[in-house]
């Protein structure tokens, strides 16, 4: 067997061996963990996407004048596409790149796509918002719309946040635009419901974690011995996830181990819920300074175009 690691193991060793132990939430999205996040998205509880999506039918006239004529449309995160394509019908770009960090789902939804619209040049990338978001060479530079739905930019901490508009903002150069889902700052109980639903599928989400980690290390996470926590934590603004052990137990992995005691956790994702004026500080500060805001009713979502 080789002995080298992989940047992914590498990242996944360090994480479990750190305390309280972390595993970063780009590893929930293979291919069971993305199907399970799009249960998620038809949840009750889980109110963003739905949210999100009657911000932008109610304000898609509004949001296709501003948004103007768009040669380029980039989704970051575009799992199944189906954002993407009532934006497609709407400003009818002439390319469409959809970058996911989920190889296998992102294929199936762009060959759909390509079906739907045969008069757009539509192409699949797979890469890690993380680092850097190398387009096709060939895709045109001008009059690029990055769309950034679905609030994952919250799944980042600030810093990582506005790191990652700042990148954004390079890959649109100065004629481009940002539409950006944002998740705001609600009542606890709304948000605590939505990340611990009471049909368990976001603890399955959770749980699947240690699956896909045993599958790429190499361990012997057993999901039965672990449980969801999630929990709304209003110093920092933010939702956690964390799996906590149901006993003490040793788990192995090529070439090394560590303990968990009982209650001990891994803590699995931060979902960051912004105030509008602190989101539009943070693009700001990422160079896109001139914003344009979509609410709902509630307050509780937001849509941004912002332009450097
Ligand atoms: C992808 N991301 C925006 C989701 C969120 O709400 O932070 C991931 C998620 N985790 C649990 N439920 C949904």
């Amino acid at each position: 067997m080789n002995n080298i690691l992989t940047s992914d193991q590498l990242e996944i060793i360090k994480g479990l061996m750190q305390v309280p132990a972390t595993i970063s939430p780009k590893y929930f999205y293979d291919a069971k963990g993305s199907a399970l996040f799009e249960d998620i998205t038809r949840l009750q509880a889980y109110y963003p996407t739905r949210t999100e999506h009657a911000i932008m039918s109610i304000h898609a006239p509004e949001i296709a004048r501003r948004v103007g004529a768009s040669c380029t449309l980039i989704e970051l995160g575009a799992g199944n596409c189906q954002k993407a394509k009532a934006l497609c019908e709407l400003i009818k770009p002439a390319h469409f790149v959809a970058v996911d960090i989920s190889e296998e789902f992102l294929h199936d939804a762009v060959a759909r796509m390509r079906l739907t619209f045969p008069d757009i040049d539509i192409q699949a990338l797979a890469a890690d918002l993380t680092a850097d978001i190398g387009l096709p060479a060939s895709l045109p530079a001008q009059r690029r719309l990055v769309f950034y739905p679905g609030s994952s930019i919250g799944n980042f901490d600030p810093p990582q946040a506005q790191a990652l508009l700042s990148r954004i903002r390079d890959l649109i150069a100065d004629d481009g635009a940002l539409l950006i889902g944002v998740d705001l700052v609600k009542d606890e109980a709304v948000l605590n419901a939505a990340y611990d639903d009471g049909e368990g599928v976001t603890a399955a989400f959770n749980l699947n974690v240690l699956d896909h980690v045993n599958r790429l290390i190499g361990s012997d996470f057993d999901t039965n011995q672990w449980q969801h926590r999630a929990f709304f934590n209003a110093d920092r603004s933010r939702i956690e996830m964390h799996l906590e052990a149901k006993a003490n137990q040793l788990i192995h992995w090529r070439h090394g181990a560590r303990s968990f005691a009982r209650g001990e956790r891994i803590h699995t994702e931060n979902s960051y819920k912004y105030r509008v004026e602190d989101f539009v500080e943070l693009l700001e500060r990422a160079g896109l300074p001139q914003t344009q805001v979509w609410t709902d009713e509630h307050a509780w979502f937001a849509v941004v175009l912002a332009r450097p």
